[in-house]
């Protein structure tokens, strides 16, 4: 079991827990775990091989859980996980996937009108029977069918994050193989797409491929294996993502890379390209038409040398253009994770975080940032414990005795006071004027009705915008990868108001949510928008996923001038200041 199965089944447990009514704390220390598991670098299976003594120092996680991580890497199972599902009906874990429906929803749908799954669900919203129910309209109703709607559009798809890691584990086994000489994954991982079909993996191996293969079945987290053959199989992971693996010769391996890291449409383009040159490029080599002689293959840099190109990075490759920058020598200036300085939204303990401002701070300072903005929610965003003015203002004295504290130390690092106010559905904002204008960074965000039209949302994000108090609007469209699609609005005019109003766009790099995603990025770009890339980290882990937004950055072709947390702090001041 991967540390994201061992994260999702925590999360279970505290949804099941709140189902059935359970001790709001118990709740929370699930909750925790999973967000503390979720980010943690190292493999809980691998940590665990030590016994409990390997997991003693995460902090965050207490023996009664420790005692179920270990059982899980070690069984595969949880028996205090499957003794819930026994007391609540499965389905209704399906119902918690259904945007805008948490437990305590579910709860009452189950126990009032004996809802047990989404397909009950949506009977009853379609019988109109939901609307019995205290606090249920027809909006309601309206609302829950299409999110049921949004649900099953995006099913079959896996989270970069997770796949990730999945892909991650399984290329350190196939590496143990002998005979194996490389690995790498191929496909939309590569290319950093936003959600993931199946995981491509590319095995360059110097003698016989059958061992390969049979090493490849024998992956102990192989749920089946779907096909198999010489040098291509399929397998079905526990976590239920499709694995295609292709054992390959050296001399091919460049012209492989190339050809299952697509996409599709890059690689169509690439071979006119070749066509127009007399060449043929498949996924074994480079070949010359007419004679059929052998050109190149064993590089991917061969392969588009080859056709008259620099190597294209793999983000690009989505065929909007990077063929023609190649060749004019216009490709972007790649960003990299180490370009940025500091990170721009981050949560503690004061409202929905699992750790302190000294703690999270410490953890900025580790990664080599010079500074980061603690920007806890506002009070409207009740179930994250949003904050208050008198608890704003509270913070920003902590904040500033903090500084000092570091200032004495001679540490050249800053804590920028901040929030994260909510866009409220009028378009105001969640604290008053008098605590927004005491704050180095103000993000402003929309998390609830998100069911408006166009229209209205516009006007209510433009409203935001235009009141000149707010720096940065944080994950622009709302879009949960796995669950919920973009709310409408119109990305255009939110740009254009944006510059005009100094305020900053993010790129929240959680891998559930990479808001903006590639082209709203391109957009920023070509709109002279400036974009923050910020983790969201609710956990010290949670930094590490600056790295989804980096690549994010990459397929929108953003470089190191876009971003405004690649200057350094005296910059970045400037830049916040608002108009
Ligand atoms: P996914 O799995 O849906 O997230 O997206 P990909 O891009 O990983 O697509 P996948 O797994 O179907 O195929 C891997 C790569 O193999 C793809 O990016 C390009 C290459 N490929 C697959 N089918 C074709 C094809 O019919 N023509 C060409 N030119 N390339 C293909
Ligand atoms: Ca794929
Ligand atoms: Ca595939």
């Amino acid at each position: 079991m991967e540390n994201s199965e061992i994260a999702r089944i925590f999360h279970e447990i505290a949804d099941l827990l709140e189902v059935k009514g359970d001790n709001p704390f118990r709740v929370r220390s699930y909750r925790n775990a999973a967000l503390v598991v979720e980010g943690l670098p190292e493999s809980l299976r691998t940590m665990a091989q030590k016994g409990a003594e390997g997991l003693m120092h995460i902090p965050g996680i207490g023996e009664g859980i420790r005692e179920k991580i270990l059982e899980m890497t070690r069984t595969g199972r949880c028996a205090f996980h499957d003794g819930l599902l026994k007391e609540v009906p499965q389905g209704i874990l399906g119902i918690l996937k259904v945007s805008g429906v948490g437990p305590r929803k579910a709860a009452v749908f189950f126990k009032e009108l004996g809802i047990t799954d989404v397909e009950g669900l949506e009977k009853a919203a379609k019988a109109q029977r939901l609307r019995t129910l205290t606090g249920f309209g027809e909006k309601s109703e309206e609302r829950i069918l299409k999110a049921i709607k949004d649900l099953r559009s995006m099913s079959g798809r896996a989270n970069l994050g997770a796949a990730m890691q999945y892909a991650g584990a399984f290329q350190d086994y196939l590496k143990k193989i002998p005979g194996v000489t490389d690995c790498i994954p191929a496909g939309s991982l590569r290319r950093w797409k936003d959600s993931i079909g199946d995981i491509d993996i590319l095995a360059a191996c110097d003698e016989k491929a059958a061992a390969v293969m049979d090493g490849f079945a024998a992956y102990p987290d192989v749920r089946h294996v779907v096909s198999r053959g010489e040098t291509k199989s399929t397998v079905m992971l526990n976590a239920g993502l499709q694995v295609d693996i292709r054992v390959i010769e050296k001399k091919s391996f460049g012209a492989a890379l190339q050809y299952f890291t697509g996409s599709k449409a890059h690689n169509i383009a690439l071979r006119d390209r070749a066509k127009r040159m007399g060449l043929k490029i498949s996924e074994y080599g480079v070949f010359k038409e007419k004679s059929g002689a052998w050109a190149a293959g064993e590089t991917e840099e061969d392969v588009y040398r080859s056709v008259g190109l620099p190597w294209i990075p793999p983000e690009l490759r989505e065929n909007r253009g990077e063929i023609e920058a190649a060749e004019e020598g216009r490709l972007p200036e790649m960003l990299d994770v180490k370009d940025i300085r500091g990170d721009l939204h981050v949560h503690t303990n004061e409202s929905d975080g699992a750790c302190s401002l000294e703690e999270m701070a410490d953890g900025a300072i580790e990664r080599g940032y010079a500074y980061m903005a603690v920007t806890d929610h506002s009070k409207a965003v009740g179930i994250a414990h949003g904050l208050d003015e008198k608890r704003v203002l509270a913070q920003i004295k902590r904040i500033d005795e903090f500084n000092e504290k570091l200032k004495k130390r001679g540490r050249k690092f800053t804590v920028l006071k901040g929030a994260e106010v909510d866009i409220r559905a009028d378009g105001s904002l969640d604290h008053p004027d008098s605590v927004l204008d005491k704050l180095d960074c103000v993000l402003a965000a929309v998390h609830s009705g998100f069911s408006m039209s166009m229209s209205d949302m516009t006007e209510r994000i433009l409203k935001g915008i235009r009141s000149g108090k707010i720096n940065i609007l944080a994950h622009p469209t709302g879009r949960l990868i796995s669950s919920r699609e973009p709310y409408a609005v119109d990305m255009e005019k939110v740009m254009d108001e944006a510059r005009k109003y100094g305020v900053a766009l993010e790129l929240n790099s959680y891998p559930d949510r990479l808001d903006l995603n590639d082209t709203h990025l391109a957009l920023a770009r070509e709109k002279g928008v400036p974009v923050v890339i910020s983790t969201d980290a609710h956990s010290l882990r949670h930094f590490d996923n600056i790295l989804y937004g980096v690549h994010t950055a990459r397929r929108g072709w953003l470089e190191k001038k876009d971003v405004l947390n690649t200057r350094p702090l005296k910059e970045l001041m400037k830049l916040l200041k608002r108009k």
